[in-house]
């Protein structure tokens, strides 16, 4: 993978982070998880002002799950030094099934109502994400002409449909189509990731499309497994 000379969004970090995140044979860390989503906002920085309310969005749930991460921490210590228990690997929110132990054990997720839980925010994470994949795979199809001349401003609107729209009410829709206008076309896109035909897109399209299939794929298990597919 290239590396963009003086831009802020580099896709090789992006995959550095999305392929630091599986752990063992079926978790996810949460650090670099959380880190590809800090490259995507950088990505959507260089989108302009259209796009700041995605940004915006991104920030405060990610902000959510890190804050709950640092509260976890501190009550972890506390537990140690009072219990002079040996603290362990997989306490509090350092991967996505240690953070479903943690807030299930601590009564922190509510299956009813609205709460600001790590698991409910991931989970809007997660399905954006499905939503991602779905974008860059279209976007890396280098087949037929047709396929090749698809703007991504298109792509983007259908994949959205067939996704992501699904859990958004009629405003939230609005604003995502007013979003998808600000979606670059190609030459612009290609830019962005370091360059300058379809075919090399392509390439490096479906490697961020293969990391991103593993972390979700995990998520998609650990979240289902403990009924935490609907969260409100
Ligand atoms: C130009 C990019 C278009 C992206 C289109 C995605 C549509 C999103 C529209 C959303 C507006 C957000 C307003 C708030 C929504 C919330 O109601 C909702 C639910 O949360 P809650 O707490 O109310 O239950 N939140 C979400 O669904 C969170 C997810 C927000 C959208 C995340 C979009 C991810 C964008 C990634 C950047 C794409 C760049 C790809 C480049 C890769 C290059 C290799």
């Amino acid at each position: 993978l290239r590396v963009c000379p003086g831009m802020r969004f580099q896709v090789a970090d992006l995959l550095a982070h999305l392929q630091a995140a599986p752990v063992s044979t079926n978790d996810v860390l949460l650090k670099p998880y959380l880190a590809s989503w800090d490259e995507l906002i950088k990505f959507l920085e260089a989108l302009g002002p259209m796009v700041g309310l995605i940004s915006q969005e991104i920030e405060s749930k990610t902000a959510i799950i890190r804050d709950l991460a640092q509260k976890a921490e501190k009550e972890a210590e506390k537990i140690v030094k009072d219990r002079k228990r040996k603290p362990q690997l997989s306490f509090g929110y350092t991967s996505i099934r240690s953070m479903i132990k943690w807030e299930l054990e601590n009564g922190l997720v509510d299956f009813h109502k609205q709460t600001n839980s790590g698991c409910r925010t991931l989970l809007r994470l997660h399905r954006a994400l499905l939503w991602l994949q779905n974008f860059l795979q279209e976007l890396g199809k280098d087949g037929s002409e047709e396929e090749r001349l698809r703007s991504p401003s298109d792509l983007c609107k259908e994949t959205y449909q067939h996704t992501l729209a699904h859990h958004h009410n009629w405003w939230v829709r609005k604003a995502a189509e007013l979003a998808f206008l600000a979606m670059p076309e190609r030459p612009y896109f290609y830019q962005l990731v370091c360059v300058e035909t379809q075919s090399e897109a392509a390439v490096v399209l479906n490697r961020v499309v293969r990391a991103i299939e593993e972390v979700y794929e995990r998520n998609e298990v650990a979240l289902q497994e403990h009924g935490m597919l609907d969260l409100p």
